[in-house]
């Protein structure tokens, strides 16, 4: 496995894996007319101080003949060209506008990590802050210069007015870097920002509204687009959550229909079981608590899913709010180098996540990215150390309660017979199930093979459920749904025992339908003998 990365094939393969990693979120018209205007001059004026702008952006700009995207993977001429107070359109739900916060909310420091940015992207994000947010709720803008070719870029931006900057000795990554940038922050509530972003209209006074109300609450603005080719700045769709699959790639997706149906109003919160990362406003002490970040992973990737899964399952939450909205430039590759490899920092990252958090569970993970065992992630005992003495939710609760969504996959080869002598456990559509006589491979039809994944008794997305919790109940297939407890089972010597209700499944007579009985184990019509079979 190892060998081939090391071939042409895996190369492509790198290549697509880092194309997965940059995952824009679907886009939607918004018809709304309003736009945030840029403040007037004179108040430009006192916005930056003694800093002089001009200078700063005229000595790096692109030399002619250059390819725009080289340096930065976006178009860093048009990203010149714009100028550092562009009006961009406020992409809000009408009724954001008339949402009233309290007066007194608390101010926040921002962090601002970044490697080798470009300097116009760079500015426009701190002046953005500074034209959008109300004065006296930015208490301070911390950069925090990744060890950055220029130690000139960060150094200068500090001569604006509340912009701090603090520079890294050598490359540490962005969990570190913001780990270092949290504990410089004055400011009781913590705001972080990617480097290449441009916040909207009040995008600020909901996120520090929801964390003043709980300070549990990690909060997330939706994330527009800003267009890496020509900058355009385009609503992203205020009906996506974040998700991730088995292999622990991250995703935005719909919002569960019954979730979508029972949101009568646009203002509302969204929960998500993961937050992108990059963007999200939270309670220092809380991030104190809660262990900072893994500050074992490198350079970029995984930190968002070991926040996200702390957060749920060590009793905070995470949400999207739609009325606040910051755009963030999307790119298709990352324009910085990784001292270990790409797909090995973000295999080191992540397999740290799932050692920690994801229990049992974690061997999905393996299952989805073969290529992670064996690689090394160094030590988790302090990280296991803190999820023990935070008393944290198992991952079980976290899919039951955040994410049941997330299916378990169906795995290869491990179908099995459930025999009962000669006969074995068949369906026959939903509703009808019964014994007939084994097959045998290969002509073992897919009515007889099941899937032992406990709780669940599984055939492709159906479960094996009691029709109720009294004795002599019917079971049938439903789908499945692992917060269900109508389907979850449990191995009992050789009887196959619900566990709630303690009754276990029952064959009857061959020719009646299954059931569920009191249990006698030592009964033959309630021993299941599983058969693998491949
Ligand atoms: O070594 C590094 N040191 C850094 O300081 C590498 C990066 N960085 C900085 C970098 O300059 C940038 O400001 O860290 C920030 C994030 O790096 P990007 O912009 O290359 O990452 P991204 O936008 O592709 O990645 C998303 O996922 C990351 C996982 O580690 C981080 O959580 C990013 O913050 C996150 N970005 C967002 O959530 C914005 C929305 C994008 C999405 C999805
Ligand atoms: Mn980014």
């Amino acid at each position: 496995m190892e060998a081939a990365y090391c071939k042409d094939v895996p190369l492509l393969k790198i290549i697509r894996f880092v194309a997965q990693l940059t995952v824009t979120p679907v886009m939607v018209h918004v018809s709304s007319p309003e736009v945030t205007h840029a403040p007037k001059l004179e108040q430009q004026g006192q916005l930056l101080g003694q800093f002089d702008e001009k200078a700063f952006l005229s000595s790096k700009q692109l030399k002619a003949g250059e390819d725009p995207y080289r340096e930065h993977a976006f178009n860093l001429q048009e990203s010149d060209r714009l100028g550092s107070e562009r009006v961009i359109r406020d992409t809000r739900h009408y009724r954001c506008a008339s949402m009233t916060f309290d007066p007194d909310l608390p101010p926040t420091s921002i962090i601002i990590t970044f490697h080798n940015e470009a300097r116009s992207t760079l500015l426009r994000t701190i002046k953005s802050v500074l034209m959008r947010s109300p004065p006296h709720l930015i208490q301070e803008i911390i950069l925090v210069d990744d060890f950055s070719s220029d130690p000139e870029d960060c150094r200068l931006l500090s001569q604006i007015p509340k912009v701090r900057c603090l520079r890294n000795e050598r490359r540490e990554g962005l969990i570190r870097s913001r780990v270092r940038g949290a504990s410089a922050a004055s400011a009781s509530i913590l705001t972080f920002l990617d480097s290449h972003c441009e916040v909207n209209a009040d995008w600020l006074q909901p996120m520090i509204q929801r964390v003043k109300e709980d300070h549990t609450r990690v909060v997330s603005p939706i994330i527009d687009v800003i267009s890496l080719d020509n900058f355009a700045y385009l609503a992203a769709s205020a009906d996506l959550r974040g998700g991730f699959d088995w292999s622990l790639h991250f995703k935005w997706e719909q919002i569960p229909i019954e979730q979508k149906m029972a949101r009568n109003d646009p203002t509302q919160a969204i929960r998500t079981p993961v937050i992108a990362g990059g963007i999200f406003v939270m309670d220092k002490g809380w991030f104190n608590h809660l262990g900072q970040y893994d500050t074992h992973m490198d350079i970029w990737g995984g930190e968002n899913f070991e926040l996200s899964f702390r957060v749920w399952m060590c009793g905070g939450s995470l949400e999207i709010l739609p009325c606040s909205r910051v755009g963030h430039v999307f790119r298709k590759r990352h324009p910085y180098d990784f001292p270990e490899g790409n797909a090995l920092t973000y295999i080191k990252n992540t397999r740290r996540a799932a050692e920690v958090w994801m229990d049992e569970y974690k061997q999905y993970y393996y299952a989805a990215r073969p290529s992670a065992q064996g690689k090394a992630f160094g030590s988790i005992a302090d990280r296991l150390a803190l999820k023990r003495k935070l008393n944290c939710n198992s991952f079980r609760w976290y899919l039951e309660n955040v994410y049941p969504e997330l299916k378990i996959p169906e795995q290869e080869a491990a179908y099995s017979l459930l025999k009962q002598g000669g006969l074995c456990l068949e369906s026959h559509g939903t509703d009808s199930l019964g014994l007939a006589e084994c097959k045998t491979a290969p002509s073992i039809p897919a009515s007889q093979k099941w899937t032992l994944i406990e709780p669940q008794i599984r055939q492709h997305d159906l479960c094996l459920a009691i029709t109720a919790f009294t004795a002599g109940s019917k079971v049938r297939l439903e789908p499945c749904n692992i917060k269900e407890s109508r389907q979850k089972w449990k191995p009992r010597g050789p009887a196959l025992q619900h566990m709630i209700s303690g009754l276990c499944l029952d064959s009857q007579p061959p020719s009646g339908p299954p059931l569920v009985a009191q249990c006698r184990p030592q009964v033959t019509s309630q021993s299941w003998e599983p058969q693998l079979v491949t």
